[in-house]
C-alpha cells in the first residue's frame, strides 16, 4: 500500500510519493535505449518531479546490451519499481523486452529521429503479441507516459490521486478563465 505520510509528507523508504521526487525508493523506472533519447525523455521526469513521485533513469539498450537490459526487468520488480517507462526510436524493442521479463506495467514511448519519423518506433512499440503488452503512447509521449504511470500508482495512492484531480480541476479553470479572456471575439452561445 503506498500512501503519503500523515505528519512530514516526505517518502518513506517503503516508496511513497512525497513533494520532492528525489528522496525515497524509485516507484518509476525510465528506461530509454540511447543517450540520444534523453532530451525527450526528460519530459517524463519533469512530470514526475513536479508531483513528487519517485523514479530512476537509466539508459540501456536491448540491442546494444542485451544482458544489462533484461537484468534491469528481471530485477524492476525485486528493486521495489511499480511501473517502468521504456522510450526508444527506430527498431524499438526496448518496451517489448520490459514486457517480456517483468510482470509490471510497461509503458512505451516510441520516439522519432530516424528517416521514418518514428513510425517505426510506434508499429514495433505497440504492435506486441497478447500475453506481453506495452501501453503505447504517442511518438515523443514522454509527458503523457508520466502521466499514465502516476494514474496507475494512484490506484493504491490516495494522495497522489487527490493531486491528481487537483491538477485535472485547475487545467479545466484555466482552460475556461482562457476561453473568457477571449470572449469577444468567441461565437455567440447558442
Ligand atoms: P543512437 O543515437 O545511440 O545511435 O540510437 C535508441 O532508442 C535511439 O532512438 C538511435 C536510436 O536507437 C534506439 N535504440 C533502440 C534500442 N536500443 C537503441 N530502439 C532497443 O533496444 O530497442
Amino acid at each position: 500500500m503506498i500512501e503519503k505520510t500523515e505528519k512530514t509528507g516526505k517518502t518513506e523508504k517503503t516508496g511513497k510519493t512525497d513533494d520532492t521526487g528525489k528522496t525515497g525508493k524509485a516507484l518509476v523506472g525510465i528506461v530509454m535505449g540511447s543517450e540520444s533519447d534523453r532530451p525527450v525523455m526528460k519530459a517524463a521526469e519533469e512530470v514526475l518531479s513536479e508531483f513528487g513521485v519517485p523514479f530512476e533513469t537509466t539508459v540501456s539498450s536491448a540491442h546494444r546490451h542485451p544482458e544489462r537490459t533484461l537484468n534491469y526487468a528481471k530485477t524492476a520488480e525485486s528493486r521495489g519499481l511499480k511501473v517502468i517507462i521504456a522510450g526508444a526510436g527506430m527498431a524499438a524493442h526496448l518496451a517489448g523486452v520490459m514486457a517480456s521479463s517483468s510482470s509490471l506495467p510497461v509503458i512505451g514511448v516510441p520516439l522519432a529521429g530516424s528517416p521514418l519519423g518514428g513510425l517505426d518506433a510506434l508499429l514495433s512499440t505497440v504492435q506486441m503479441p497478447s500475453g506481453v503488452p506495452v501501453a503505447t503512447v504517442a511518438v515523443g509521449g514522454a509527458k503523457n507516459a508520466a502521466w499514465l504511470a502516476m494514474r496507475i500508482l494512484a490506484l493504491e495512492d490516495a494522495f497522489l490521486r487527490e493531486k491528481l484531480r487537483e491538477f485535472r480541476e485547475m487545467t479545466k479553470k484555466r482552460a475556461v478563465a482562457a476561453d473568457a479572456a477571449n470572449a469577444p471575439r468567441n461565437a455567440p452561445e447558442p
